[in-house]
């Protein structure tokens, strides 16, 4: 049984039907949206990739982290999302994204160096304007998330617009 969705899906066998014993084992198709595990790496004082896209559920995990730390930055996140913020040198920090959007975040150590990175959850997100308002209150660092959203929109125009 295949879905059109083009995403992993997660099959289980129904209790009846696994009493069969292969007469029918009934497949159903609990979610089309198996959740996922990605890795955000560090090089120097960048993250790698610095756009990610993903899908609701799926898990970042932030690596190489030896001297950084993962922060979202004010207002830029969906509304009633909950922010994170990893403690320095945290490896294998995670979170878990459940709300569409688009999130920027940095390495405040290393923020006024250009360590910027946004994640993309779902298809195109629905607050961008929300984002490029809240640059404008941006003291340290403006210029890199300024460039950050150029990449993000033009990204976004590459992988999410037919
Ligand atoms: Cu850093």
């Amino acid at each position: 049984m295949a879905l059109p969705c083009g995403r992993p899906r997660r099959l289980v066998r129904s209790g009846r039907g696994a009493l069969l014993l292969g007469a029918s084992l009934a497949i159903v198709c609990v979610d089309c949206v198996a959740a996922e595990e990605h890795v955000v790496n560090t090089r120097a004082a960048r993250w790698v990739p610095m756009v990610l896209f993903i899908e609701p559920g799926d898990r970042v995990v932030w690596r190489g982290m030896e001297g950084h730390e993962t922060e979202v930055l004010a207002n830029m996140a969906p509304a009633g999302a909950m922010p994170w913020r990893s403690e320095l040198d945290d490896e294998g920090f995670m979170v878990t994204f459940d709300q569409e959007g688009a999130y920027v975040y940095t390495c405040l150590t290393h923020m006024n160096a250009g360590m910027v990175g946004a994640i993309v959850v779902g298809g195109v997100p629905h607050n961008l304007a929300a984002l490029e308002a809240a640059v404008t209150e941006i003291e340290i660092g403006r210029n890199f998330v300024q460039s950050l959203l150029q990449r993000l929109k033009r990204e976004i125009n590459r992988r999410l617009i037919p």
